[in-house]
């Protein structure tokens, strides 16, 4: 489908060829390759982080909502508000941290879209005897290159906190687990004897990483009673995933060239 588009994709990967990485940048494309995921602590700016601490405290509700069947995912509750899209917002920059966007080019072969900006509380619902959707395993199925950045914003010390957990790629690879049905339970993992090879990602607020959810079976957000996790999640793909995106980033100010790449639909709003 990138072939649809050939000037895009090679003004894409003439910006990919513009970038010069660190030692440490291609540690991390290096690790993403070969296991799907990499710690991105030190690739966050830590002013960037408290900003962003700060703005997602206050989209706290009072009351911590307790799970609901408002859709599929009755534990996942979206907290950004639409002010919170524009290019100028603590959401819209901490997605375009210069090395990531550096890693995740680096990782595609061509500057990334970015898909998705969420701010998920996700809450205790069924109890984690009982996951439902994105709380079983499953791969992100709607492009290949697919590769998301996590950061906690709530201590994630046990499972009760409901990890974040993945089957590094280079184990998914070898098990020939079929694709659907899409979110698949702990015994269908056990039966291709993989679930042992399970990664729970623990850390206080501040943990953040890259994961390739295209390539690693990936499940998280089973809580124990009464707990909660608050994450900030920016979703990158191609520009030509299977599946069309919206990303509602709203340009509130003349984009710099590569924002106009990564932000990809919202380019010509200050023309207008
Ligand atoms: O709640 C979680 O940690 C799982 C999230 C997930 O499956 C995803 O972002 O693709």
């Amino acid at each position: 489908m990138c072939m649809l588009h050939p000037l895009e994709y090679f003004t894409r990967q003439r910006m990919r060829r513009s970038m010069q990485l660190s030692p440490e940048m291609v540690e991390a494309v290096n690790a993403v390759e070969t296991s799907g995921y990499c710690a991105a602590e030190n690739f966050i700016d830590g002013n960037l982080f408290e900003e962003l601490q700060a703005a997602a405290n206050a989209h706290l509700p009072e009351e911590i909502p307790s799970a609901t069947q408002q859709n599929s995912k009755i534990y996942w509750h979206h907290l950004m508000q639409r002010e919170d899209f524009d290019a100028d917002s603590i959401f819209v920059r901490f997605a375009m941290q210069q090395p990531v966007i550096q890693i995740v080019t680096q990782l595609f072969g061509q500057t990334p879209h970015l898909t998705m900006l969420e701010l998920a509380l996700t809450v205790a619902d069924n109890g984690p005897q009982n996951p439902s959707a994105s709380q079983r395993w499953h791969y992100d199925l709607a492009d290949s290159k697919t590769v998301k950045l996590f950061i906690y914003l709530t201590d994630v010390s046990t499972n009760d906190d409901g990890p974040f957990s993945y089957i590094p790629k280079s184990i998914c690879r070898t098990a020939v687990v079929p694709q659907f049905p899409v979110h698949k339970s702990d015994q269908d993992l056990e039966k291709h004897q993989i679930l042992k090879s399970a990664k729970p990602v623990y850390g206080p607020s501040g943990t953040s990483f890259l994961i390739d959810t295209y390539n690693c079976l990936h499940s998280g957000s089973r809580f124990a009673p009464g707990h909660k996790r608050l994450a900030y999640i920016a979703t990158f793909n191609s520009f030509c995933a299977w599946r069309p995106y919206t990303n509602n980033i709203f340009a509130n100010r003349r984009l710099s060239d590569l924002e106009k790449l990564v932000f990809r639909n919202n380019e010509k709003r200050m023309e207008q």
